[in-house]
């Protein structure tokens, strides 16, 4: 569909979309009335992005986004024991992604037996659940055991979680950071000496240029969009980097603009959208960084921000060196961008007195993602863009509590002063200090056989991960696998020798059950901002347990020794917990002081971010331009040296209408789509070299050299604005493709988004 037949990103189509999902969940209006008046700051926080919300804005604001992950979470549909009778594990893993989700919340724990006759899932009860935990873990090595972290869990049930890990003896905690943000914390932390995002809030309001990068903010932080939309309105520049022109920057509306909402239009938010190629940023920055140099050449002293160079950094001259090293025809063919548009950036860049650069998944599931992280910080110090107004480094998280799961330590990798903590808080247990597997080791370890069981606190690791079905293979072939889940999902369809799934409290719901003291939880954004959260909703089961108290009766019955540790005390009381943490953080995170204390009184406070006060915490106490050895490369090049000519290269991205695994229904209304998630974004003129037209049917074929045959057909492809050479998928339908044998550098992550693959007619 052409762009201007669609209507603009947000507006009416949003508040439709937000009605409709509690509409199609059942939920009561007089739920939702109450619901409206309840102010976000006594309430709970969105289960939806990581993106912050303004405090003192009511419950239901103008995010459809949240209001779907909310009205999803909510619903009054329910999957029992009665739903499992009888269905084999063929049957569920029949069963479609939207099927899975749309069938309702678990309200029974249930276990599967692969030796028993019969082959569902039966009801079990809690107190059989841990018995047999204990029973099966207990004589397992645990360093082959592996506990996974979704980023919803609350920061009182991640720090419990990877207590219980340690304390059993494993060091294993992969987590959904694995798959998402892993190269910015790395590249943050080496270059400016904090891994977090160095603005807030206000700094949306100062800034005069936006660098949209990697990101898809009108369907997945429209929050952020929002916040776009009104600093473009009062005159600040916003430059998207994209191989897309996503729907949000070409026209948005806010919801709450009543005139734009009636008349159905919208405003354009970008004022450039550069079509880089897959891959291109790197050369991209590099490019940006060139032109800025030559604009410094001709105006001395007018360019860069020489004080603060002086003052707070070290390491330009090298990476001056390297950029000299590049030329404009290689800057262009591996960015995809000319050397006028690179200018056109650098110049705009060089006006602006306050400048935030932003990313997400288009910059961090790549090979060179934690160097092109660096690139970034290079051009944000040249001008002394970070630790002032409006200006900053600033990558936007995926899950609500994602970084919170990281400061709370559920990570394999963390720092021997938190496990001297840990230790030292809880001499009763023995805390393992091993490094642990990350989310790509545990994946090669299942692959292996290496590894006997996994546990996971939400998330749906064998759709997330790539290459998925080798992976739910994998799965299925362990000695034990454990989901505390809110809905059903495909890695549950896969279980172990034994096969839990443990029904689970969601962040709307009011935590109620066995006796316990201050139930509000907490969770930090992406900001940095740690807030209070406090269902809203009576369960629909007494058999849906608050995460911390499961993961408490785990540790009770993972115990290696008696009387180690009273963990049904420790989280009878989430102050108790809180006051643990703060223990812990002691000289590892700084803010938590009074942590119980300051939730209860102020509700939400922000930890201090060290770079934002030009603190730098590196080895050297400045901040570092990092110059790489990054190839002068983008993926469709190198993937053209070894496959030939004919190879594309796939991105795999999120549609308008899921969050992450959970789809919500086959249409993308941003990108003209309906009724369809099996479809290839093409350009013109690929469609054209391979006689295909726009509409037909085809296969798709992974270019790999590791001997798998990784095929999908019945795909139909669309004609799209994507660069020559680029195509686009829907994850999680396109992750088969997704070889798990090649990671980014450094960081790991999955290389979701540069697969290179053949594209034939089927
Ligand atoms: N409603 C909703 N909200 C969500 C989520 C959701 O699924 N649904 N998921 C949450 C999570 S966990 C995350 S991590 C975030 C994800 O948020 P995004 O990162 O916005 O999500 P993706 O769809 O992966 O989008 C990647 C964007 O990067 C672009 N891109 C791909 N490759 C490249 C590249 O090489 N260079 C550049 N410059 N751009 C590229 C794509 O065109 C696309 O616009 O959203 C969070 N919020
Ligand atoms: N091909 C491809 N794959 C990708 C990506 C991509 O762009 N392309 N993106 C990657 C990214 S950025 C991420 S973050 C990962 C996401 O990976 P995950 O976090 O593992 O996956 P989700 O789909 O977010 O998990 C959804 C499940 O979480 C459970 N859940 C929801 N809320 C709660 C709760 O409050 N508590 C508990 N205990 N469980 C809950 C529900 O059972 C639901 O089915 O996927 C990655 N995979
Ligand atoms: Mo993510």
């Amino acid at each position: 569909m052409s762009e201007s037949k669609l209507a603009p990103a947000g507006g009416r189509g949003a508040v439709l979309g937000s009605i409709n999902a509690f509409r199609k969940q059942g939920i009561p209006f007089k739920l939702l009335e109450s619901f409206a008046h309840a102010n976000k700051q006594t309430g709970f926080d969105c289960p939806g992005c990581a993106f912050p919300d303004k405090p003192g804005t009511p419950m239901l604001d103008s995010c459809e986004q949240g209001q779907k992950a909310i009205a999803w979470e909510m619903t009054r549909k329910a999957v029992g024991a009665e739903f499992f009778a009888g269905k084999s594990l063929a049957q569920l893993q029949a069963l479609s992604d939207l099927e899975l989700e749309q069938s309702g919340r678990l309200t029974t724990p249930m276990v599967h037996y692969r030796a028993a006759d019969g082959d569902a899932y039966q009801a079990i009860s809690w107190e059989r659940v841990f018995d047999l935990l204990a029973r099966t873990l207990k004589p397992i090595d645990p360093h082959a055991v592996a506990f996974y972290a979704s980023g919803r869990s609350s920061n009182e049930a991640a720090f419990l979680w990877q207590l219980v890990a340690r304390a059993y003896g494993s060091p294993n905690l992969p987590d959904s950071s694995n798959f998402c943000h892993e190269p910015s914390g790395l590249a943050l932390k080496e270059a400016i000496g904090t891994g977090k995002g160095t603005c807030s809030l206000q700094d949306f309001e100062h800034a005069e240029l936006f660098i949209v990068m990697g990101q898809n903010p009108a369907s997945n932080h429209p929050r952020m969009m929002a916040a776009l939309y009104e600093a473009r309105r009062r005159g600040a520049k916003i430059i998207a980097l994209n191989p897309l022109r996503e729907r949000g920057f070409t026209a948005f509306s806010d919801p709450k603009n009543v005139s734009e909402m009636l008349t159905g239009t919208g405003i354009e938010v970008a004022n450039a959208i550069y079509q880089v190629q897959i891959g291109g940023d790197f050369a991209a920055l590099s490019g940006v960084i060139k032109a800025l140099f030559e604009l410094e050449a001709a105006r001395p002293g007018r360019i860069l921000d020489q004080e603060f160079i002086d003052e707070h950094t070290l390491g330009l001259d090298a990476l001056r060196a390297q950029i000299d090293g590049y030329r404009w025809p290689e800057l262009e063919a591996a960015a995809g961008l000319s050397a006028a548009q690179m200018r056109e950036i650098a110049g705009a860049y060089s006006q602006s007195n306050a400048t935030m650069i932003t990313w997400c998944m288009g910059i961090t599931h790549h090979k060179y993602a934690v160097d092109t992280i660096q690139q970034i910080v290079n051009l944000l110090l040249l001008r002394g863009n970070i630790g002032k107004a409006g200006a900053g480094a600033m990558p936007v998280r995926g899950h609500s509590n994602v970084q919170g799961d990281r400061t709370m330590g559920a990570s394999s990798q963390v720092s021997g002063a938190w496990l001297d903590n840990l230790q030292a808080t809880f001499p009763g247990l023995e805390i393992e200090r091993a490094a642990g597997l990350d989310a790509a080791a545990v994946i090669d370890g299942l692959f292996a056989a290496r590894i006997k069981a996994v546990l996971s606190l939400g998330g749906n690791f064998g759709v997330a991960a790539p290459d998925s079905p080798r992976v739910l293979a994998a799965l299925a072939q362990t000695e034990l696998t454990v989901h505390i889940a809110t809905k059903l999902n495909r890695s549950h369809c896969y279980p172990g020798q034994i096969g839990l799934i443990l029904p689970t409290l969601g962040r709307t719901d009011v935590d109620i059950g066995e006796q316990r003291a201050n139930r509000v939880i907490s969770t930090e954004d992406s900001m940095s901002t740690i807030r209070s959260s406090r269902g809203l909703q009576n369960p629909i089961s007494a058999q849906q347990w608050a995460e911390p108290q499961i993961v408490a009766h785990l540790g009770q019955h993972l115990a290696r020794a008696p009387n180690e540790l009273d963990w049904l005390a420790l989280a009878s009381d989430y102050d108790r917990i809180r006051d643990a943490i703060e223990a812990c953080q002691k000289g590892v995170t700084a803010g938590f002081e009074d942590f119980s204390k300051r939730l209860a009184t102020q509700l939400r406070f922000h930890l201090p971010n060290a770079a934002a006060a030009r603190v730098w915490n590196t080895a050297s106490k400045r901040a570092q331009f990092t110059h790489s050895l990054t190839p002068l490369s983008n993926p469709l090049q190198r993937a053209k040296a070894r496959f030939g000519p004919d190879v594309l290269i796939l991105m795999t991205i999120r549609s308008h209408d899921q969050f992450n695994t959970t789809v919500y229904s086959n249409d993308d209304r941003y990108r003209g789509i309906q009724g369809n998630r099996h479809v290839l974004f093409m350009s013109t003129a690929d469609l054209r070299a391979r006689a295909l037209k726009n509409g037909a049917s085809i296969a798709i074929e992974t270019a790999s050299t590791d001997g798998q045959i990784r095929c999908l057909s019945g795909f139909t492809v669309v004609e799209f604005d994507i660069p020559e050479g680029a195509v686009a998928a829907y994850f999680p339908e396109a992750t088969p493709l997704i070889p798990a044998e090649d990671y980014s550098l450094r960081s790991n992550t999955p290389l979701y988004k540069e697969i290179p693959v053949w594209v034939r007619p089927f």
